[in-house]
């Protein structure tokens, strides 16, 4: 069984709405040594996703990269993924937890309140956002910005994963609030080299990460 720690890094978010190659992203990211990767589908059926998290699943199975499906409890059970990461839409805690006693559960938060309570349920990590404005997720809600990712990231002892217009540029800023990760979809997959972009985020990554010892 895989298990999370605070040292993620790339959190890389396989969005169905910019790619249809899983294998060749799961595949890119395993090799890149990616920590964990979601597989995250919002336009398609059950069925379909499930055949696409099966794909991803044989690939991360042999390999240290965590493997966790969004909102679908259902698909993260058949497909034996590592874990699930839920929001406020999507299945309770409680019954994702019932269902899947040994996985990784993630929780969609928004602010500190969120954050504890989350904590306090027992969920695993954090994925909290929008830190930054984000065509990606229209309805994300309120800006958090920096200030106050860094004083939620103070206050919660598990993994925080910020998410939310995250690029290149703005890798920096985020780091330094010392969040456990940084989870990336239109950065890299809205890219016409999504390889170089993802390339170019770990490095970085690996640098501010020498810098701080
Ligand atoms: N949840 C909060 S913001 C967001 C999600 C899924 C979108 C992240 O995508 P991008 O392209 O990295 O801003
Ligand atoms: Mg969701």
């Amino acid at each position: 069984m895989k298990k999370i720690d605070k040292h993620i890094g790339l959190y890389f978010i396989i969005d169905g709405n910019f790619t249809r190659d899983f294998v060749g992203m799961t595949k890119l990211a395993i090799d890149l040594g990616v920590k964990i990767i979601q597989y995250r589908d919002k336009n398609v059926g059950l069925s379909e996703m499930l055949k696409n998290a099966i794909k991803i699943r044989e690939l991360t199975k042999k390999s240290e990269t965590i493997f966790i499906v969004n909102d679908n409890v259902d698909v993260a059970l058949k497909s034996d993924a590592d874990g699930i990461h839920i929001g406020k839409e999507d299945a309770k805690y409680e019954y994702a937890r019932k269902l899947l006693p040994n996985k990784i559960i993630g929780i969609s938060a928004d602010n500190l309140e969120e954050s504890l309570f989350a904590e306090k349920n027992g969920a695993d990590y954090i994925g909290l956002g929008p830190i930054f404005p984000t065509s990606t997720k229209p309805d994300a809600g309120q800006i958090i910005g920096i200030k106050k990712l860094s004083e939620i990231v103070k206050l919660i002892q598990i993994p925080v994963i910020a998410i939310g217009g995250i690029n290149l540029k703005k890798l920096e800023s985020v780091l330094a609030t010392k969040v456990s990760g940084v989870a990336i979809i239109s950065a890299i997959l809205g890219k016409p080299n999504p390889e170089n972009e993802m390339k170019n985020i770990i490095n970085k990554i690996k640098k501010q990460n020498q810098m701080r010892g």
